[in-house]
């Protein structure tokens, strides 16, 4: 077993030029907890900042993949969209609404 560890650490040893990985590691992780989720434009309704979105799994909201309306934060993020647009966002659950709070053209 103590062989086995130091031939790891042997091993390990020559890819030291990937020492800058765990802070790049933990940051992936960060974000992975702050992902944004992917989705097709269904509906937008300017006036009411509200878009419908079929979205797929909101994994911070424990949310499973659906159809559904949300409330923009901001009404410019509904600018320039169009119905079967693929987008990214970001969503939050606040008074008893889901609110998209970030929303990108997928790339
Ligand atoms: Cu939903």
């Amino acid at each position: 077993m103590k062989n086995l560890f130091l031939c790891a650490a042997l091993l390990a040893a020559p890819a030291l030029s990937l020492a800058a990985e765990p802070p790049a590691a933990a940051a992936s992780a960060a974000s992975a907890a702050d992902a944004m989720t992917d989705a097709e434009v269904r509906k937008i309704d300017g006036a009411a900042a509200k878009v419908t979105l079929r979205h797929a799994e909101i994994k911070s909201l424990d949310m499973p993949a659906m159809t559904m309306v949300f409330q923009v934060r901001e009404k410019r993020l509904l600018d320039g969209l169009k119905v079967g647009d693929k987008v990214r966002f970001k969503a939050a659950h606040e008074g008893g609404q889901f609110i998209v709070t970030e929303l990108q053209p997928a790339r």
